[in-house]
C-alpha cells in the first residue's frame, strides 16, 4: 500500500469513528505510550548464555530447530534490535537472570549488576526499560523439582540468595534508565504425582519469598512480582505456587501479581480475572501468551482472548496498573517474526481496544440493551480499525501489513543463515 492510499483510508476510519465520539488521533497517541515488554527469552529457545549445555528444565519447553537461534548477548541484541524496529510503540525488554555476560562461569547466587552492565548500555541507547527474572530453573540445584521450596535448607537457600541477587541487578537497572524494573518471581516447584503434603513447601515458599523481600528497595527503582501456575511437564499433580497461593501472598505482602494466560484451567481466562484481582492488587504483569491445549507457549496470535485482555485493561483504565508483557517460545518458526507477530498482535489489540465506544456500550448494558450490545461488539470488528492500524504503522516508522516480512527474511539470508 502506498502512503497516499493509507491517509486516504485513515481519513475516512477518522470520519467513522468521529460518529462514534471516538478521536483517532488521540487513540493512536494512548496506545503508542502503552509499555509492552518483550520477552528475550523467545530469541533463544529460553537457553541463556550461562551454560551453552544446560538443557531447559522447569517444566517448560521449547519445541522446533529453527535456523538462527542467537547463541550470545551480541547475537540476541542484534535480533532484539531488527525485531524492536519493525514494532510501533514503546518497549521494554525483559531479561531472565541465565541472559549474563560473563567471561568467567558466574553460579546464580553470585549475579552481580556488572553481569549486565551490556544490556543496560543497550537499553540507554535503544531508550527502552529494562524488566527482570531470576531464573529458578535449567540448573543442577533445580534438577529435582524444587527451588524456593526445597526441603534441604542450603539448596533453598541456594535459591533464596539468587533471588535477592536478583532484585539488586532489577534496583541497578530502575536507578540506570530510570523507570522502575518490574522483577517476576516464577518456580517450577511441584510434584509429577499426588503428594503426600501440599502444606509444608507452600510454608517454605512462603517463608522464602518473605525472606527474599525482607530489604526495603524503593519502587522508583524495582517492583517485586510473583506468577502462579496450574501445572508443569513433570510436575502434573501439584504446584507450589498456585493462583490461591500467590494470590493470597501478593495482596497480603502488596506486591504485584503476574497474570500468565496459560497458567489456569483450560476454559478460565485471565481476561476475566484482571478486574476482580484489580479490586485486591494494585499493580499486575500480564504474560500474555497462547496456550493450545496446555500451556504451550505459543506466539500470540490476534485471538478473542488477547482482545478480550487489551480490552480489559482500557475499559477499566488500568493503564497505570497493568504491565503488559509477552511470555511465549516458539523454535519452529524465525525467532525475529515470532517476535514481532506476537507484539505486534499485542499492540493491535490494544489499538482497537482504544477505538471501542466503551462509555456508550456500558450504558446500553445499564439500560438492558443487550441486543445493541452485541451488535456492535460484533460490528467492531469490521469497523475501519485495521485503516488505524494501518496509519499509526506508517506514523511509527515501521513497516505497513505484511511488509515487515521481506526484512525479517533479508535478515535471516544475511546474518541467521550464516550462524
Ligand atoms: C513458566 C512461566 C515463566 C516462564 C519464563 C521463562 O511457565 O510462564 O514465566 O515462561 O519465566
Ligand atoms: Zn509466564
Amino acid at each position: 500500500m502506498n502512503k497516499t492510499d493509507i491517509e486516504t483510508a485513515y481519513n475516512i476510519a477518522k470520519r467513522q469513528f468521529a460518529e462514534l465520539g471516538i478521536d483517532t488521533d488521540k487513540a493512536i497517541a494512548k496506545v503508542n505510550d502503552i509499555p509492552i515488554s518483550i520477552h528475550c527469552w523467545q530469541g533463544d529457545d529460553v537457553r541463556g548464555f550461562e551454560n551453552p549445555d544446560q538443557e531447559l528444565s522447569g517444566g517448560i519447553q521449547a519445541t522446533g530447530n529453527y535456523v538462527g537461534r542467537a547463541r550470545s548477548a551480541q547475537d540476541l541484541r542484534q535480533d532484539l534490535d531488527k525485531a524492536f524496529s519493525l514494532i510501533p510503540g514503546a518497549k521494554r525488554l525483559n531479561l531472565h537472570a541465565i541472559y549474563l555476560e560473563s567471561d568467567t562461569p558466574v553460579d546464580r547466587d553470585k549475579i552481580e549488576p556488572k553481569h549486565f552492565a551490556n544490556w543496560v548500555e543497550w537499553a540507554k541507547k535503544e531508550q527502552v526499560g529494562l524488566d527482570f527474572n531470576p531464573s529458578c530453573f535449567s540448573h543442577p540445584k533445580s534438577d529435582d523439582g524444587f527451588t524456593l521450596s526445597h526441603h534441604d535448607d542450603e539448596i533453598r537457600q541456594f535459591w533464596i540468595d539468587h533471588c535477592k541477587a536478583s532484585r539488586k541487578i532489577s534496583e541497578y537497572f530502575g536507578k540506570e534508565l530510570g523507570t522502575p524494573s518490574v522483577m517476576n518471581i516464577w518456580v517450577p516447584d511441584g510434584m509429577k504425582d499426588m503428594p503426600a503434603d501440599r502444606l509444608a513447601p507452600r510454608k517454605r515458599l512462603m517463608e522464602s519469598l518473605d525472606e527474599i523481600i525482607s530489604e526495603k528497595i524503593d519502587t522508583q527503582y524495582h517492583k517485586d512480582a510473583v506468577e502462579s501456575k496450574l501445572f508443569g511437564i513433570g510436575a502434573e499433580a501439584y504446584t507450589v505456587g498456585s493462583n490461591e497461593f500467590y494470590m493470597g501472598y501478593a495482596t497480603s505482602r502488596g506486591i504485584l501479581l503476574c497474570l500468565d494466560a496459560g497458567h489456569f484451567h483450560p476454559t478460565e481466562v485471565i481476561s476475566d480475572k484482571i478486574s476482580a484481582c484489580s479490586l485486591y492488587v494494585d499493580e499486575f504483569i500480564l504474560h500474555v501468551t497462547r496456550p493450545m491445549r496446555w500451556d504451550s507457549d505459543h506466539i500470540v496470535s490476534f485471538d478473542t482472548e488477547t482482545q478480550e485482555i487489551a480490552k480489559e485493561i482500557v475499559r477499566h483504565g488500568l493503564f497505570d496498573r497493568v504491565n503488559v508483557g509477552l511470555d511465549f517460545f516458539d523454535a519452529s518458526i524465525n525467532r525475529i517474526a515470532a517476535w514481532v507477530i506476537g507484539t505486534r498482535n499485542m499492540r493491535k489489540a490494544l489499538l482497537k481496544a482504544v477505538l471501542e465506544p466503551s462509555d456508550k456500550l456500558k450504558a446500553l448494558e445499564v439500560a438492558g440493551d443487550y441486543t445493541t450490545r452485541l451488535a456492535l461488539m460484533e460490528e467492531s470488528h469490521s469497523n475501519a480499525w485495521a485503516a488505524v492500524w494501518d496509519y499509526y504503522c506508517l506514523q511509527a516508522g515501521v513497516p505497513v501489513g505484511a511488509d515487515w516480512l521481506q526484512d525479517v527474511k533479508h535478515y535471516e539470508e544475511a546474518v541467521l543463515l550464516q550462524r
